[in-house]
């Protein structure tokens, strides 16, 4: 049995009311020793009772008390909610009182947490639920929403019911080969059970990563020579004065950064020290962040000036930045053109000047087409939202293509069975079957207290 916690659900601070949370079989008894009104005890469950909290005969506030019995609660034990007056000390004092009649203070999460372990969420809800409370747009709050009401977890535990019939089917023919009514399962039934399952994970884990361009932004560097006007771009692109633009080459020596909202999406923009050989010790430092920066980001914009040729090392930032998604952005298009385009061939080439701000409408637009940011306005966004859930999904599409290369040698497909119980376990894992009590502990402390 869980013993009772108690914490304060609201951000601490002035507000008009505070919300006092407990959980557990002695959540009534303990709030009714200090509650003059009605007797809580004998209160219907989703009720809700005026009165005072006291401290012997000392009236401490004026309160609602909402009493919740279980099972129907959040956490699937007695839930009571204490509605006291806002502001730090009455809700401390009331809390305080609370704690001394034999309740223990809850760590972070630990609602959220007794509601996973008693059945009443799984393990992408919960995660959903942090997500919620931390969401900072639209899309996100979107996104976690659909996690909460358990839209995600459906599509995953639909597929985990494929590998589960497909097991039977195996299971059955091993096992009772005699039987002549039963079905007998071949590779090709599974080649066509498992393509299917494949095509959806695979759906998803595309969709999904989505989801980390609506909760974690788009990483952005701007790279290019000294002197091309990459900090004069940032500041265009975020609207502020942020790094220092001059005629000197080598003016930017460390990163300087900034958000964008792009419809909902948030781009991440980084500036970065104008790469080009250099006996500047300080200077280096800077070029040899901005190239190992290249690595991690998810767009670069690469300038060129418009009004030079393209160099040595314009090529070598071509050749260098390939791997990654990327928009050549011309700039200084107001000054005549001594660019030779031909060596720009099949590049996603925009040209434009940071004066006059001509191209950078269209430079946004092509990041949005890029990201399919358009898409994601308009998707469902019942999406895996977390590296957890997608490093999962990602482990069970091996496993799929181990299974698939089984299924081409023909091996007997009670061999098979091996790694289909491997997918199923894995798909269990992100709903949250055959946690690990240190992933549990870990997971739920990231949450805030009170929830
Ligand atoms: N004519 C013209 N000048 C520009 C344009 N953009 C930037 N400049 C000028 O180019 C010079 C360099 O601009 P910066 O933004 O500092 O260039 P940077 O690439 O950050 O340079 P480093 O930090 O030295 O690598 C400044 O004098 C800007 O005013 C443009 O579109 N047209
Ligand atoms: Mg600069």
């Amino acid at each position: 049995m869980n013993d009772t916690i108690a914490a304060i659900s609201t951000a601490l601070g002035v507000g008009a009311v505070s919300i006092i949370r407990l959980s557990g079989s002695d959540a009534i008894d303990v709030v009714n020793k200090i509650f003059k009104g009605t007797d809580l005890t004998k209160q219907e469950t989703h009720t809700i009772h005026y009165g005072h909290i006291v401290d012997g005969d000392e009236i401490i506030d004026e309160v609602l008390v909402s009493i919740m019995l279980a099972p129907r609660t959040y956490t699937r034990e007695d839930v009571v909610e204490v509605n006291c007056h806002g502001g730090i000390n009455t809700t401390n004092k009331v809390f305080s009182l609370i704690l001394s009649k034999g309740v223990r203070l809850a760590e972070p999460g630990e609602f959220t947490k007794r509601a996973f372990l008693n059945g009443r969420i799984d393990l992408l809800e919960a995660e959903g639920v942090m997500d919620l409370i931390n969401a900072k747009s639209e899309k996100m709050r979107k996104l976690a929403i659909n996690q909460v009401e358990g839209r995600v977890s459906k599509l995953i535990k639909s597929l985990r019911n494929k590998v589960r019939d497909i097991l039977i089917n195996i299971d059955v023919n091993i096992d009772y080969p005699e039987y002549e009514d039963i079905l007998v399962v071949t590779n090709e039934m599974i080649k066509e059970s498992i393509k299917s399952i494949k095509e959806e994970a695979e759906r998803i884990l595309k969709e999904s990563e989505n989801s980390r361009v609506i909760k974690e932004g788009i990483k952005t560097i701007i790279i290019g020579r000294p002197n091309v006007g990459k900090s004069s771009l940032l500041n265009k692109l975020i609207d502020e004065e942020k790094a220092i633009v001059t005629d000197t080459p080598g003016t930017t020596r460390d990163i300087v950064e900034g958000d964008v909202n792009i419809d909902g999406i948030i781009l991440n923009v980084i500036d970065t020290a104008g790469i080009r050989q250099t006996d500047d010790k300080i200077e280096q430092i800077g070029v040899s962040k901005s190239m190992k920066l290249i690595n991690e980001t998810d767009l670069v914009i690469l300038i060129l000036n418009n009004n030079e040729g393209i160099t040595e090392d314009d090529l070598d930032l071509l050749e260098k930045t390939k791997q990654t998604k990327r928009i050549i952005f011309i700039n200084k298009d107001d000054l005549p053109s001594k660019l030779d385009e031909s060596k720009l061939e099949g590049e996603n080439v925009i040209y434009g000047n940071t004066m006059s701000e001509n191209g950078l409408e269209n430079l946004k637009n092509r990041i949005k087409e890029l990201f399919s940011i358009d898409k994601i306005e308009h998707a469902d966004l019942t999406y895996l939202s977390n590296a957890r859930q997608i490093g999962l999904l990602n482990e069970v599409m091996k496993v799929i293509k181990d299974v698939e290369t089984a299924l081409n040698d023909n091996l007997p497909i009670d061999m098979l069975a091996i790694d289909l119980k491997r997918i199923f376990e894995l798909l269990g894992n992100i709903v949250g079957e055959n946690y690990s009590e240190e992933l549990i502990d870990e997971l739920f402390k990231q949450f805030c207290l009170g929830k």
